[in-house]
């Protein structure tokens, strides 16, 4: 490949006449910004084990009052990206939030899509759009784009969760904004209740959907269920995967990021293909280990990772004698939306 020009290899004031006219010399970059035939991604395969983030996390509900945080976050921050940009990866925003009994984190409203995967305790809730969805661990409760949403406990021990959002891209568009409000008055129906069963759909034949997002909440018994019915209906499946779905479209639960759990067989290994899209893995039940890029990741229960795009992962559940479930987050639907998305041998 040809050796392209170097700044230094321009005269001092050409360089400084560029300078002074905002205009830059594209060749001394052009590898950089396209380099050839695969990106060089900034993230870094990476993990948090939950057991470093609990204790500080506990320290924050001391040392910081609901009050004062609205939020009660702890950001994973991929130190590929910097720490300060709180990026996991390129379009995904990791957070780990605590709620401690009687706290209520007010509504508001904002444009990044989020979702929560719930982690440890009991007793807390989201209210989403007016729909109060109970918090219990392994569940995913989305608020997308533009939805009222609050949390907050009536149990009496600590509860944290995950969030994931897509926050980076939302802030690198420079469309993140977010609205406060008043405390939401939850009304009755429960999408999780109406859209309980794959397969069986409300009719949309004669009244549209009133809501582009009529499931907001699901319960990590069902995606469990689904998982051990799956491996046992398809022993030949190497890939027990299920997609956090939209019930009525059957296309992704939300525009940007894709949701997902997967179920390692008992002592299986998994190698997943280089894709695209960075993928963030949480462990909701067992443990497992990750492989990619350089890097090698033991997982227990609860604890969370990162790898970037365009690498293959090699998954191995830790137990010969019990399954293990990961719950995923990746960027694919918004790859498959800007026509970038692909896979790798
Ligand atoms: O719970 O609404 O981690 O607005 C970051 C921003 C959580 C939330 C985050 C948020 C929230």
């Amino acid at each position: 490949m040809q050796e392209l020009g170097r700044l230094e290899d321009l005269p001092q004031d050409y360089r400084d006449a560029l300078n002074r006219n905002h205009l830059v010399p594209l060749w001394p970059s052009l590898r950089n910004v396209m380099p050839p035939h695969v990106p060089r991604p900034r993230t870094r395969p990476i993990a948090w084990p939950y057991q470093a983030i609990r204790p500080l996390l506990m320290q924050a509900g001391e040392l910081t009052p609901i009050e004062k945080a609205e939020r009660r976050v702890l950001v994973l921050a991929n130190p590929g990206h910097g720490l300060e940009k709180m990026q996991a990866s390129a379009s995904i925003y990791l957070g780990m939030q605590l709620l401690l009994p009687g706290e209520w984190a007010p509504s508001h409203r904002h444009t990044p899509n989020a979702v929560r995967m719930v982690v440890e305790g009991q007793g807390a809730w989201s209210t989403v759009d007016g729909e109060k969805c109970p918090m219990e661990r392994g569940d995913l409760i989305l608020t997308p784009t533009g939805l009222w949403h609050e949390h907050g406990h009536d149990g009496d021990e600590p509860v944290v969760w995950l969030d994931v959002l897509d926050l980076p891209l939302a802030y690198y568009l420079e469309v993140a904004y977010h609205i406060d409000g008043p405390r939401q008055q939850p009304r009755p129906g429960r999408g999780d209740r109406a859209y309980a069963r794959g397969g069986v759909a409300p009719t949309q034949v004669f009244t549209r959907s009133a809501k582009p997002y009529p499931m907001l909440r699901y319960p990590w018994k069902d995606a469990r269920a689904a998982l051990l019915e799956l491996a046992t209906d398809r022993p030949d499946l190497d890939c027990v995967q299920v997609t956090y779905t939209n019930p009525e479209t059957g296309g992704d639960c939300e525009n940007i990021l894709g949701f997902y759990a997967l179920m390692l067989r008992p002592g299986q290994t998994l190698t997943l293909p280089a894709r695209s899209p960075a993928c963030v893995f949480h462990v909701i039940e067992g443990g497992a280990s990750v492989q990619a890029v350089d890097q090698h990741m033991e997982l227990s229960t609860a604890d969370t990772c990162c790898i970037p795009g365009w690498a293959s992962a090699t998954l191995r559940n830790a137990s010969a004698s019990e399954p293990a479930f990961l719950f995923l987050a990746d960027e694919a639907p918004l790859h498959r939306k800007l026509g970038l998305y692909e896979t790798r041998a």
